[in-house]
């Protein structure tokens, strides 16, 4: 066990260091305190949901992997959550997805409604945790042919405007009752496995049913919208309805949030150069931090260059005001509350550097011209004692310290995960 007395003791030499650097601390961790992130509650059951267990997962997801001990029911997956969540410090949200609904007999989901989520509701005020929300257009017989808002089956097309407006009621209700905007994400499969010929009509198709969604106006304080694009899906390769470039000009267009997800684009192309140029034009961003492995295989998140690099422009740029930041990953190879654990520490720990980074000698160097210093600052920040402050801020968030979490994960394994059937 590492003792509070040393963890307090290189906290003390670490202020010191940083201080030399021209960096505050105690500025850097108050700052970090008020990020939330939000869990994707489908961590915790493979993007399974609740309302026909046994269904297939669709829309060209995949979580694999067949580790024991997933969550099957509501009470279990926010048992899961909550485990997470202690393990984490600082206050934080809760993504759900429309099919984690709680019904007693089926409810389609173009008639979904806020009561249906109230026992989520409820767990959520009662941890002081906001939440977010999301339209399930996916793992649905209305979605076995490819297709959801761009569908030409005018039936289709209608069942999920109504399902998204639906989901928008639920969210604004959230939201006014948890006092804290709930941000609601619409990502949409539609596509083509093989080169279509007609690009453009499904891309009107969907711009009518986004406008038709949105034309219900929702209270901003209680909702915001997000749409979300992506390059290709398995079984959508040639062709996604719902590509970058319309969804960035829906959303410069009508004002809505931008969601980039660092799975949805070419493996070499990286989000965290869109956020400075996007919010140039769109009122806010959804981030879907992501780790793709060659492909958009919603990796858990690690401390990678890509992580540091969203972390920096987001703290650099002052975005963090306009910036919601979620996770988006489903690993079922691993015990899935440290997926969460696991992801949502290091999304932190990257904010944390970023906001230690002794930016005003960087910005000085390279306004001057100077990119020998710039580049030689940059290598030498890398080595600035981050773990110290970071060990800190878990002890004074009363979050374990270093890997001890994972002992209570092994314990909680043990103890409820491993009994389920
Ligand atoms: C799919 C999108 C989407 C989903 C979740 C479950 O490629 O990333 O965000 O992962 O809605
Ligand atoms: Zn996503």
């Amino acid at each position: 066990m590492t003792s509070e007395s040393a963890i307090e003791k290189v906290y003390q030499l670490a202020v010191e260091r940083y201080g030399e650097m021209g960096v505050d601390v105690a500025a850097a961790t108050k700052a970090l305190a008020g990020v939330p992130v939000s869990l994707q509650c489908w961590q915790g059951d493979d993007v399974g949901g609740f309302e026909n267990a046994g269904g297939e997962l669709g829309g060209g997801l995949a979580a694999t992997g067949n580790y024991p001990g997933k969550a099957r029911t509501p009470d279990e997956l926010r048992a899961d959550m909550g485990k997470a969540l202690s393990l984490i410090p600082g206050k934080h949200r809760v993504n759900l997805h429309a099919f984690y609904a709680e019904t007693r007999t089926r409810v389609e989901r173009n008639r979904l409604e806020p009561a249906h989520f109230a026992a989520w509701i409820d767990w959520a005020a009662q941890k002081g945790l906001g939440v977010d929300f999301n339209p399930t257009c996916f793992s649905h017989p209305m979605a076995a042919e490819g297709f959801t808002l761009s569908s030409r089956d005018e039936g289709v097309r209608k069942f999920w405007v109504e399902h998204c407006l639906a989901c928008r009621t639920i969210a604004e209700h959230i939201g006014r009752r948890l006092g804290s905007a709930c941000v609601t994400n619409h990502w949409i499969p539609d596509g083509y496995k093989d080169i279509p010929v007609d690009r453009l009509g499904p891309r009107q198709i969907l711009r009518k049913s986004l406008d038709e969604i949105f034309a219900v106006k929702t209270d901003l304080a209680c909702n915001l919208d997000a749409i979300e694009c992506k390059l290709f899906g398995i079984g959508s390769e040639s062709y996604v309805v719902g590509s970058h470039e319309f969804y960035m000009g829906y959303a410069a267009t009508n004002q809505k949030l931008l969601c980039l997800d660092a799975g949805h684009f070419h493996p070499t192309e990286v989000i965290s150069d869109k956020i400075s140029s996007v919010l140039e034009f769109v009122p806010g961003l959804l981030l879907h931090v992501s780790r793709g492995v060659r492909w958009d295989s919603d990796h858990v998140v690690i401390g990678s260059d890509e992580l540091q690099a969203i972390a920096q422009e987001l703290v650099r740029g002052n975005f963090l005001s306009r910036v919601h930041i979620g996770l988006d990953y489903f690993d079922a190879s691993i015990n899935r509350v440290a997926a969460w654990v696991i992801g949502t520490r290091s999304m932190l720990k990257a904010l944390l550097a970023a906001f230690l980074e002794p930016i005003a000698k960087l910005r000085a160097v390279e306004i001057a011209g100077d990119f020998t210093a710039r580049l030689a600052l940059l290598e030498e920040a890398k080595s600035l004692p981050l773990g110290a402050v970071w060990d800190h801020y878990c002890l004074a968030h009363a979050a374990p310290v270093g890997a001890a979490w994972l002992d209570e994960v092994k314990a909680y394994e043990k103890a409820v995960q491993s009994k389920r059937g």
